[in-house]
Protein backbone atom coordinates (compact mmCIF):
# COMPACT_ATOMS: atom_id res chain seq x y z
CA UNK A 1 0.00 0.00 0.00
CA UNK A 2 2.48 1.89 0.85
CA UNK A 3 3.97 1.75 -3.12
CA UNK A 4 0.63 2.86 -3.96
CA UNK A 5 0.62 5.76 -2.20
CA UNK A 6 3.70 7.03 -3.40
CA UNK A 7 2.08 6.18 -7.05
CA UNK A 8 -0.87 8.52 -6.70
CA UNK A 9 1.68 11.28 -4.90
CA UNK A 10 4.03 11.11 -7.75
CA UNK A 11 1.31 11.21 -10.75
CA UNK A 12 -0.30 13.98 -8.41
CA UNK A 13 3.12 15.77 -8.59
CA UNK A 14 3.68 15.18 -12.35
CA UNK A 15 0.38 16.61 -13.06
CA UNK A 16 0.79 19.26 -10.98
CA UNK A 17 -0.18 22.80 -13.17
CA UNK A 18 1.74 25.90 -13.67
CA UNK A 19 2.09 28.84 -15.71
CA UNK A 20 4.28 28.29 -18.49
CA UNK A 21 6.26 31.16 -18.23
CA UNK A 22 7.54 31.42 -22.08
CA UNK A 23 6.03 34.82 -23.16
CA UNK A 24 4.70 33.00 -26.40
CA UNK A 25 2.56 30.71 -24.25
CA UNK A 26 1.64 33.30 -21.87
CA UNK A 27 -0.23 34.86 -25.59
CA UNK A 28 -1.30 31.60 -26.46
CA UNK A 29 -3.02 30.33 -22.79
CA UNK A 30 -4.61 34.17 -23.30
CA UNK A 31 -5.88 32.77 -26.87
CA UNK A 32 -7.05 29.30 -25.10
CA UNK A 33 -8.98 31.48 -22.16
CA UNK A 34 -10.92 33.12 -24.89
CA UNK A 35 -11.51 29.86 -26.46
CA UNK A 36 -12.67 28.63 -23.26
CA UNK A 37 -14.91 31.07 -21.92
CA UNK A 38 -16.40 31.50 -25.80
CA UNK A 39 -16.96 28.05 -26.50
CA UNK A 40 -20.37 28.04 -25.49
CA UNK A 41 -21.25 30.91 -27.88
CA UNK A 42 -19.09 30.32 -30.99
CA UNK A 43 -20.55 29.28 -33.92
CA UNK A 44 -18.95 25.77 -35.15
CA UNK A 45 -17.76 24.89 -31.78
CA UNK A 46 -16.85 21.27 -31.46
CA UNK A 47 -19.58 19.55 -30.21
CA UNK A 48 -19.75 17.84 -26.45
CA UNK A 49 -18.83 14.22 -26.03
CA UNK A 50 -22.17 12.38 -25.52
CA UNK A 51 -22.41 11.54 -22.04
CA UNK A 52 -23.93 8.67 -20.52
CA UNK A 53 -23.13 9.20 -16.25
CA UNK A 54 -24.70 6.28 -14.86
CA UNK A 55 -23.70 3.42 -17.49
CA UNK A 56 -20.25 4.63 -17.28
CA UNK A 57 -19.90 4.86 -13.82
CA UNK A 58 -21.34 0.92 -13.95
CA UNK A 59 -18.48 0.40 -16.28
CA UNK A 60 -15.71 1.68 -14.11
CA UNK A 61 -16.49 -0.29 -11.15
CA UNK A 62 -17.26 -3.50 -12.85
CA UNK A 63 -13.83 -2.83 -14.45
CA UNK A 64 -11.83 -1.56 -11.82
CA UNK A 65 -13.36 -3.53 -8.41
CA UNK A 66 -10.89 -6.00 -8.17
CA UNK A 67 -12.33 -7.54 -5.38
CA UNK A 68 -16.40 -7.25 -6.05
CA UNK A 69 -16.96 -4.89 -2.99
CA UNK A 70 -19.01 -2.62 -5.35
CA UNK A 71 -16.10 -0.03 -4.87
CA UNK A 72 -13.10 1.42 -6.21
CA UNK A 73 -10.33 1.74 -3.50
CA UNK A 74 -6.43 3.38 -3.21
CA UNK A 75 -5.58 0.13 -4.53
CA UNK A 76 -7.73 -0.92 -7.00
CA UNK A 77 -7.52 2.61 -8.47
CA UNK A 78 -3.92 2.11 -9.36
CA UNK A 79 -4.63 0.88 -12.59
CA UNK A 80 -6.75 3.50 -13.53
CA UNK A 81 -4.90 6.64 -14.35
CA UNK A 82 -7.78 8.48 -15.06
CA UNK A 83 -9.82 7.94 -12.29
CA UNK A 84 -6.44 7.40 -10.04
CA UNK A 85 -5.78 11.58 -10.48
CA UNK A 86 -9.23 12.96 -10.15
CA UNK A 87 -9.52 10.63 -7.09
CA UNK A 88 -10.32 13.58 -4.25
CA UNK A 89 -12.48 15.26 -6.08
CA UNK A 90 -14.48 12.02 -7.05
CA UNK A 91 -14.42 10.59 -3.34
CA UNK A 92 -17.12 13.19 -2.22
CA UNK A 93 -18.13 10.99 1.06
CA UNK A 94 -14.35 10.83 2.11
CA UNK A 95 -14.55 6.60 2.52
CA UNK A 96 -11.67 6.98 1.05
CA UNK A 97 -13.32 4.80 -2.15
CA UNK A 98 -15.24 5.48 -5.26
CA UNK A 99 -18.65 3.56 -5.64
CA UNK A 100 -20.71 4.25 -8.60
CA UNK A 101 -22.73 6.95 -7.68
CA UNK A 102 -19.42 9.32 -7.10
CA UNK A 103 -18.38 8.83 -10.64
CA UNK A 104 -21.48 9.16 -11.43
CA UNK A 105 -21.74 12.87 -10.27
CA UNK A 106 -18.77 13.56 -11.37
CA UNK A 107 -19.60 12.44 -15.00
CA UNK A 108 -22.24 14.47 -14.47
CA UNK A 109 -20.41 17.71 -13.44
CA UNK A 110 -18.44 17.77 -16.80
CA UNK A 111 -21.55 17.35 -18.68
CA UNK A 112 -23.56 20.28 -16.52
CA UNK A 113 -20.38 22.87 -16.96
CA UNK A 114 -20.93 25.90 -19.17
CA UNK A 115 -17.86 25.28 -20.97
CA UNK A 116 -16.85 21.52 -22.34
CA UNK A 117 -12.73 21.72 -23.33
CA UNK A 118 -9.88 22.81 -21.08
CA UNK A 119 -6.25 24.09 -22.42
CA UNK A 120 -4.73 21.91 -24.65
CA UNK A 121 -1.24 23.39 -24.09
CA UNK A 122 1.12 20.99 -22.36
CA UNK A 123 4.88 21.03 -21.41
CA UNK A 124 6.71 18.10 -20.96
CA UNK A 125 10.33 17.45 -19.30
CA UNK A 126 11.91 14.41 -19.40
CA UNK A 127 15.22 14.58 -16.06
CA UNK A 128 14.71 18.17 -15.55
CA UNK A 129 15.36 19.17 -19.39
CA UNK A 130 12.38 20.10 -22.18
CA UNK A 131 11.62 17.07 -23.95
CA UNK A 132 11.62 18.27 -27.67
CA UNK A 133 9.82 15.44 -30.65
CA UNK A 134 7.54 13.81 -28.57
CA UNK A 135 4.14 12.66 -28.92
CA UNK A 136 1.49 13.14 -26.23
CA UNK A 137 -1.33 11.64 -26.38
CA UNK A 138 -4.56 11.96 -24.11
CA UNK A 139 -6.78 8.70 -24.13
CA UNK A 140 -10.34 8.92 -22.34
CA UNK A 141 -10.95 6.27 -19.66
CA UNK A 142 -12.96 3.90 -21.87
CA UNK A 143 -15.83 3.80 -19.93
CA UNK A 144 -16.43 6.94 -20.55
CA UNK A 145 -18.10 5.58 -24.08
CA UNK A 146 -16.82 6.44 -27.37
CA UNK A 147 -17.97 9.30 -28.11
CA UNK A 148 -14.99 10.64 -26.36
CA UNK A 149 -11.59 10.33 -28.42
CA UNK A 150 -7.99 10.16 -27.98
CA UNK A 151 -6.05 13.59 -28.77
CA UNK A 152 -2.75 14.17 -29.04
CA UNK A 153 0.33 16.80 -29.93
CA UNK A 154 3.80 16.59 -30.61
CA UNK A 155 6.59 19.04 -28.45
CA UNK A 156 8.43 21.51 -29.80
CA UNK A 157 11.86 22.33 -29.05
CA UNK A 158 10.50 23.87 -25.37
CA UNK A 159 8.86 20.53 -24.68
CA UNK A 160 5.54 22.21 -25.27
CA UNK A 161 2.71 20.76 -27.19
CA UNK A 162 -0.81 21.55 -28.39
CA UNK A 163 -3.50 18.80 -27.99
CA UNK A 164 -6.06 18.79 -30.73
CA UNK A 165 -8.44 16.07 -32.53
CA UNK A 166 -11.70 17.11 -32.27
CA UNK A 167 -11.57 20.67 -34.11
CA UNK A 168 -8.27 22.24 -35.34
CA UNK A 169 -9.87 25.74 -34.70
CA UNK A 170 -10.04 24.06 -31.02
CA UNK A 171 -7.41 23.13 -29.80
CA UNK A 172 -8.21 21.61 -26.18
CA UNK A 173 -8.98 18.68 -24.05
CA UNK A 174 -13.02 17.76 -23.29
CA UNK A 175 -13.70 17.52 -19.68
CA UNK A 176 -13.48 14.14 -19.00
CA UNK A 177 -10.81 11.32 -17.10
CA UNK A 178 -7.54 10.74 -19.24
CA UNK A 179 -4.82 8.42 -19.08
CA UNK A 180 -1.89 10.18 -20.93
CA UNK A 181 0.69 8.63 -23.12
CA UNK A 182 4.02 10.26 -23.69
CA UNK A 183 6.75 8.94 -26.21
CA UNK A 184 9.55 9.21 -28.07
CA UNK A 185 11.88 6.65 -30.49
CA UNK A 186 15.56 7.63 -31.38
CA UNK A 187 16.70 4.90 -33.70
CA UNK A 188 13.83 3.22 -33.16
CA UNK A 189 14.31 2.96 -29.06
CA UNK A 190 11.44 4.50 -27.12
CA UNK A 191 13.83 6.99 -24.66
CA UNK A 192 10.73 7.52 -22.19
CA UNK A 193 10.14 5.24 -19.42
CA UNK A 194 7.57 2.85 -20.09
CA UNK A 195 5.27 3.87 -17.14
CA UNK A 196 4.59 7.09 -18.83
CA UNK A 197 3.72 5.15 -22.38
CA UNK A 198 2.34 1.79 -22.76
CA UNK A 199 1.64 1.42 -19.23
CA UNK A 200 1.28 4.37 -18.22
CA UNK A 201 0.64 6.01 -14.73
CA UNK A 202 -0.04 9.36 -16.41
CA UNK A 203 -3.60 10.37 -15.49
CA UNK A 204 -4.88 13.99 -16.46
CA UNK A 205 -8.44 15.28 -15.53
CA UNK A 206 -10.08 17.82 -17.26
CA UNK A 207 -12.46 19.78 -15.62
CA UNK A 208 -14.01 23.86 -14.66
CA UNK A 209 -13.50 23.80 -10.86
CA UNK A 210 -9.26 22.61 -11.17
CA UNK A 211 -7.59 25.50 -10.43
CA UNK A 212 -5.14 26.66 -13.90
CA UNK A 213 -7.61 25.79 -15.80
CA UNK A 214 -6.62 27.45 -18.77
CA UNK A 215 -2.49 27.31 -17.97
CA UNK A 216 -0.16 25.03 -19.39
CA UNK A 217 -0.46 21.23 -18.18
CA UNK A 218 2.83 20.38 -16.87
CA UNK A 219 4.28 16.64 -16.99
CA UNK A 220 8.00 16.52 -15.13
CA UNK A 221 8.95 12.80 -15.69
CA UNK A 222 12.15 11.44 -14.23
CA UNK A 223 13.74 8.15 -14.93
CA1 LIG B 1 -13.23 -2.88 -4.31
CA1 LIG C 1 -16.48 7.43 -1.51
Amino acid sequence: MASLTMIASSQKKQNEMSVWKNPYCLVLAGCLHATLVGCNSTPGRPEKPDFSPSASAEAAVAEYDADGDGRIDQGEVAACPGLAIAFPRIDTDGDDALDAQEIAARIEHYEAASASLSTGTVMVSLNGQPLPEAAVTFEPEAFLGDSFKACSGETDYTGTAVISGHNDRFPGIFFGLYRVRVSKTVNGKEVVPERFNANTTLGHEASDDIPGLIRAIRFDLRD
